[in-house]
């Protein structure tokens, strides 16, 4: 199975992504997690692009917050997809990352999830991986029918309440 390639600019981004390597592992995917900034180490993030196909890597989430280039700098390296999280700092509540994660030029398409959205990324992930693996389409089935019905317990629980 291709495994999903994850990088993150900082250390401090890493509670964000903790809750992707948890939804991914979750769901038996492999992956392989590294700490490459667009800026601070250009020439590894960029070398972890463009060597992931042979590598076995099937899609990239790439993590940064601030003026975040990662998620674009590493889809101008590879034709593999790529997932941006735009990650919250200390301004603009994180609408600097995500202008810098999603406003991409035509011809290098990032696909950006929301501000802190690890778990959307890794499913995400999951679902492009999936187009190529029906084991995987149903573990991704089974977990919507699972979080739907977690879902339906809290109503049940709510109508219990203001019906008593
Ligand atoms: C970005 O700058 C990182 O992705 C992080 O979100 C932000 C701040 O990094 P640190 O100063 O906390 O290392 O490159």
């Amino acid at each position: 199975m291709k495994k999903v390639g994850i990088v993150m600019g900082s250390d401090s981004d890493l509670p964000i992504l903790r809750k992707t390597m948890d939804t991914l592992a979750s769901l038996d995917i492999p992956f392989e997690c590294h700490i490459f900034s667009a800026h601070r180490t250009p020439e590894e993030a960029r070398d972890f692009a463009r060597n992931a196909r042979k590598n076995g890597i099937g899609c990239f989430i790439a993590a940064a917050g601030m003026a975040a280039h990662l998620a674009g700098a590493i889809a101008a390296n590879t034709t593999l997809p790529v997932i941006g999280i735009p990650c919250k700092g200390p301004c603009f509540d994180g609408m600097d990352a995500l202008l810098s994660t999603v406003m991409m030029p035509s011809g290098i398409p990032v696909a950006t999830v929301a501000v802190n959205g690890g778990v959307n990324a890794a499913l995400l992930a999951a679902q492009i991986l999936a187009v190529a693996d029906d084991a995987l389409a149903a573990r991704l089935d089974a977990k919507r029918a699972s979080d739907a019905a977690k879902v339906l317990e809290k109503d049940a629980a709510l109508q219990a309440e203001l019906n008593k």
